[in-house]
């Protein structure tokens, strides 16, 4: 499912004072040097064949080669690919075998000459991987190629180690979170990543999950603060906040938006706000947060009911065929008590009643349009985004959700669940509906079902039944560490134990 805006000209609304604050809570980035703990390496390479290394577990960082010779002296340059993989079995994959909808460019593969031998070979970007393997494509006859050794520089604003184990008792669950803390330690770098293999940039959506995640966990507030500025501070010039940022460099808006990630703004600022207690923040964001809401009350209709013009632009999950106008419409419904806590904070009294008038109305609404009784139903479609959404938006009472959501997980559905981050927002449902065991069961088994097929972190996109599954049209493109799927520590750090 192709999924890409380009806006010609777009010139992102930058705001040098907020960037100026931004850029004052860059981390510093911890590094570390990490070595391969296995591997298959032979003690020296001819044309066609490698050496595998394996780290141990999921590493982010900088990644230097050692390379000597043995026979008579080199006669002609080493020729040679070093590829990367998170999973092993990224290396079955052929990259010329793939033609999805997002480049290529994310593949991580190099391919390298080295004109002298022995040498030290530094490979030009940042990697993420559990498994390095190095292939000698070419070589003459007279010398092969002894591959002396490889390390890593790792790089994180944070060390996982510093978080002390989840001691739940239950194994599964002790291994689940320690999975989500790595996964959110290795996509903390400058900003918090959404993948560090891809897409290596800030996105709305993944970030709220993120800092619920930090909360629990690393708690660095300072990096959601920065996070926070960053969106505000380059934005659309109608004062939309971004999708996603790119912040490689200087940070530019993506002339991306999400009508549901925009909404997200305000939520995670007000969360911000109610963990730090920070004012200043809260001043500084106040309106720009507040405008994400504004601005989707514009575009609902008289009884408060979102437009196809939002329903369009929401992003929700990358289930293809999704109809997502209950889903937008409970997004709405999901923001507007954190608008109204930011306006309680700031003493906005007109626009606190303002925002409760329209969740009331936009609430009754719901439930006329997509409610039957029994099941959630978007334009004739059932499936479990909607039933979740809805549940958010608080348009069902605590007995009809439990069985909307029940009711919808219990039946074959052409319309599945594809991400974790919608899996995320499905245990709160779970949880809203008052039903912490199936919450808790839920957790288990689709993020256990990720540690049982042998994640060290967690994926961009996991269906059980289909393990090979891509939005992209290729699953050497997905991310095998991805921020939106970190998010059990929260559940059994916060809120299920
Ligand atoms: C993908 C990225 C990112 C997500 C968007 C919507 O491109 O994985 O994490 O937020 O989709």
């Amino acid at each position: 499912m192709e999924r890409f805006t380009i806006i010609e000209n777009f010139i992102p609304k930058n705001d040098a004072h907020l960037l100026e604050k931004a850029e004052a809570a860059k981390p510093v980035l911890l590094e570390r040097m990490v070595l391969p703990l296995a591997g298959n390496v032979p003690a020296s390479l001819g044309a066609g064949e490698s050496a595998t290394y394996d780290f141990g577990t999921h590493r982010v960082g900088y990644v230097t080669l050692k390379l000597g010779c043995s026979g008579s002296h080199p006669d002609a340059p080493a020729y040679f690919t070093v590829q990367f993989a998170e999973q092993r079995s990224e290396f079955e994959e052929d990259p010329a075998a793939y033609h999805g909808w997002i480049s290529k460019g994310w593949i991580q593969t190099e391919t390298l000459h080295a004109d002298r031998l022995p040498c030290v070979v530094s490979l030009p970007r940042r990697y993420a991987f559990r498994y390095v393997r190095l292939t000698v494509l070419d070589v003459s006859r007279k010398y092969r190629v002894v591959p002396e050794g490889i390390e890593c520089r790792a790089v994180s604003a944070v060390d996982a180690a510093s978080v002390p184990a989840l001691g739940s008792g239950d194994e599964m669950l002790d291994r689940i979170d320690a999975v989500a803390v790595k996964t959110l330690a290795e996509c903390m770098q400058d900003v918090f990543e959404d993948g560090p293999k891809r897409d290596r940039r800030l996105w709305l959506g993944d970030f709220r999950l993120q800092a619920l995640a930090d909360y629990a966990t690393f708690d660095r507030l300072d990096l959601v603060r920065r996070c926070l500025y960053l969106f505000a501070g380059t934005r659309f010039p109608d004062d939309r906040i971004a999708a996603c940022l790119f912040t490689d460099g200087e940070a530019v808006a993506d002339d991306t938006w999400f009508s549901d990630y925009a909404l997200f703004y305000p939520v995670a600022l007000a969360e911000y706000c109610q963990r730090s207690g920070d004012r200043e923040t809260l001043s500084d964001l106040y309106e720009i947060a507040q405008k994400q809401i504004d601005l989707t009350l514009s575009m609902t209709d008289g009884n408060g009911v979102v437009n196809h013009a939002f329903v369009e632009a929401t992003f929700i999950d990358w289930c293809i065929g999704l109809d997502k106008a209950a889903c937008a419409q409970g997004v709405l419904l999901y923001a507007l008590p954190f608008g109204i806590t930011l306006a309680e904070l700031q003493g906005d009294t007109a626009r606190a009643a303002r925002y409760r008038d329209a969740l009331e109305r936009g609430r009754a609404a719901a439930k006329e349009r997509f409610f039957d009784g029994q099941c959630c139903v978007s334009n004739g479609q059932i499936a479990p985004a909607s039933a979740v959404w809805l549940t958010l938006g608080g348009v069902l009472t605590e007995a009809e959700a439990k069985e909307a959501l029940h009711s919808v997980l219990s039946r074959t559905t052409a319309y599945p669940m594809v991400s974790p981050y919608l899996h995320h927002y499905l245990l709160e449902a779970l949880l809203k509906a008052n039903d912490p065991n199936a919450a808790k069961e839920h957790l288990l088994a689709y993020w256990g079902s990720m540690v049982r097929y042998g994640a060290d972190t967690f994926f961009e996109v996991w269906n059980p039944a289909d393990p090979d599954a891509s939005p992209y049209g290729g699953k050497i493109v997905n991310s095998f560490c991805h921020a939106w799927s970190c998010t059990p520590s929260y559940f059994l750090r916060n809120r299920l134990l």
